[in-house]
């Protein structure tokens, strides 16, 4: 039995999807972000040495790395249905987006997170312009433009096809989902790229997502 080390509003909820999409059993082990620091509990380490979410086990495999999970359960179970097939354009382009998500878009996401807070979040009074000032300075020179940039660039390959890999939807749309959220919750992505709207509208609508948000339970992407 494939089981899902499923962390609060994060990552591993697209493992779910993709598993309702497959109609594949799955039984879910449950995390707790701590609600002070937003980390996983210690637990987690205890299924895999670096302690984040999503982590699978199947039977002897424990496997982390949302992209990773992705490809193997798809490869698994899928049947052909959620990957093309090895060998042609479609293929490589699912790779490329299953690498492109956490290893090129999430990195200015997450710098977005951090520098969001820090001119947020609470600290002593003396040190506090001083922190704002350079948070400030990184969003507007840094983060913000590099999201920006990836966001044309996406809406753009949107354009050449209906899903990101081609004409068929694939789990290389499921692994896109999350930082397109996250672009939705704090990078500024809405109406105005109205391809990458549209798909987030389309996704949401999926009975498959649904499912997996029934299962998972509240999925609100960190601001
Ligand atoms: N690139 C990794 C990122 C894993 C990751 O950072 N997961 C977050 C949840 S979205 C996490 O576990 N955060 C809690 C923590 O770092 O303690 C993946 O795609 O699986």
């Amino acid at each position: 039995m494939i089981i899902v080390h499923h962390l609060n509003n994060s990552r591993s909820q697209r493992v779910l999807w993709l598993l309702e999409e497959m109609a594949v059993p799955y039984e879910i082990k449950r995390y707790q972000r701590d609600a002070k620091t937003m980390l996983a509990p210690p637990e987690l380490r205890a299924v895999h040495p670096l302690g984040k979410s999503p982590v699978i086990t199947d039977g002897d495999l424990t496997l982390a790395e949302s992209g990773a999970i992705v490809e193997y359960l798809a490869d698994k179970y899928g049947r052909g249905r959620l990957a093309p097939s090895p060998g042609t354009p479609e293929r490589v382009r699912y790779s490329y987006w299953m690498h492109y998500a956490e290893g090129s878009m999430m990195p200015p996401l997450l710098l977005k997170l951090v520098f969001d807070r820090i001119a947020r979040d609470p600290m002593p009074l003396f040190v506090r312009p001083v922190a704002r000032a350079i948070a400030s300075r990184a969003r507007d020179s840094f983060v913000d433009p590099q999201i920006n940039r990836h966001l044309d660039y996406l809406e753009a390959e949107l354009g050449k096809s209906a899903w990101f890999a081609g004409p068929m939807f694939s789990a290389a749309d499921i692994q896109m989902s999350f930082p397109l959220e996250a672009a939705a919750t704090r990078g500024g992505l809405n109406e105005s790229r109205p391809k990458l709207w549209a798909f987030l509208q389309t996704i949401h609508a999926r009975p498959a997502y649904l499912r997996a948000l029934e299962t998972g339970g509240k999925y609100e992407l960190l601001r």
